[in-house]
């Protein structure tokens, strides 16, 4: 289970996902997230966490006040993986409700 995605799988799942996007010189997607303060942001990045921990799965972000930018990617093959797709759908998924 769990190896690299393909060029074209990723492509095909990118494209079904909500405004992420390659990273530039590295296997991984990367998505940006604005929120209305501080509180909310991070309120948000408490459910990643959550479901982060319940995966065994986790996120390499940055949070600035109301700005949360996210990188996924799987590290122990070191690219994307349907392990990251899942999570990412999980962001999308509980993005817009914050
Ligand atoms: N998160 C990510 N993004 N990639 C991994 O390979 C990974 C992880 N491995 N979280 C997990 C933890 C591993 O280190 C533990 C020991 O299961």
């Amino acid at each position: 289970m769990g190896g690299k995605l393909s060029a074209d799988e990723r492509a095909a799942r990118l494209s079904e996902l909500n405004g992420w996007q390659s990273v530039a010189g590295r296997d991984a997607i990367e998505r940006s997230l604005e929120f209305a303060d501080f509180n909310e942001a991070f309120g948000f990045m408490t459910r990643v966490a959550i479901k982060a921990q319940e995966m065994d799965h986790h996120p390499e972000w940055f949070n600035v006040y109301n700005v949360v930018r996210i990188t996924l990617s799987s590290h122990d093959v070191n690219g994307v993986t349907q392990r990251d797709v899942e999570l990412a759908r999980f962001i999308d998924s509980i993005a817009n409700r914050a």
